[in-house]
């Protein structure tokens, strides 16, 4: 390899336990670390892909439940080459959801087997690090009321959690289990000692393929 390499770092956890708060403060400090750092987000729902997702979240369209967790999977691999590309120029990346929420999203779907939620992300860019920001019903609910969007309930979330606990018994995935219940800083502090080590851990490694 010419340079080192960025690491990819994915926030996972269920709505409100603050995964949009950490990525933006994740970026701020490694960027004040000295290594550069982006965030990403998915959906990206700035692409043509992504705008069918978003409708469909929003509730303006209805997409057959295969449809739309191969359509979620399909942004993910049209950002695979910037993601690439990216990583290769050393820019660390912070990813807001990934292939964890859409097989832990899709797999809560009645009729929906692990296996078949997980092959269309198969091969993917492995993550170095996913912190999983965990955060009861209860506590979630003291953050303010579920949006308008599709999936927010808690029995629907109730059931994401659960998909994700099994999700992390992989050890073939660096999982985090981060209290997310603490304050901001707190939490701050928690993912980025971990991130900080990740950074330095894979720089010259080099980048896995998800799930294979
Ligand atoms: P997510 O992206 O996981 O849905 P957000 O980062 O959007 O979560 O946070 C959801 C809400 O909870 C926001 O109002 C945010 O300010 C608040 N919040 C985030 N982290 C904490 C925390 N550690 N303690 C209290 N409130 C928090
Ligand atoms: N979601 C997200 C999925 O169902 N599958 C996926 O692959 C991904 C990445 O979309 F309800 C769900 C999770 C959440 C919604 O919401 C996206 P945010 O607020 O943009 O994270």
């Amino acid at each position: 390899m010419a340079g080192k390499r960025g690491a990819l770092i994915v926030l996972e956890g269920v709505d409100r336990a603050g995964k949009t708060t950490q990525c933006k403060k994740l970026v701020q400090a490694l960027q004040q670390n000295g290594r550069p750092a982006e965030m990403m987000r998915f959906p990206d729902r700035s692409t043509t892909i992504g705008q069918l997702i978003s409708s469909y979240l929003e509730k303006k369209s209805d997409l057959e439940d295969h449809t739309v967790h191969l359509l979620f999977s399909a942004n993910r691999w049209e950002l695979v080459p910037l993601m690439k590309k990216k990583l290769e120029q050393g820019i660390n990346l912070v990813v807001d959801r990934y292939a964890f929420s859409g097989v832990a999203f899709t797999s809560a779907k009645p009729g929906f087997c692990l296996d078949w939620c997980k092959n269309p992300d198969v091969g993917l860019p492995k993550p170095d690090l996913v912190m999983f920001l965990k955060l009861s019903p209860t506590e979630a609910s003291l953050r303010g009321q579920f949006g308008e969007e599709r999936y927010e309930t808690s029995v629907f979330q109730r059931a994401v959690q659960q998909k994700f606990e099994h999700l992390m018994k992989d050890a073939s995935v660096n999982w985090q289990v981060i209290d997310a219940s603490a304050s901001i800083e707190d939490v701050h502090e928690d993912i980025a000692t971990h991130s900080l080590n990740t950074v330095s851990t894979v720089e010259n490694q080099p980048l896995g393929e998800l799930w294979k």
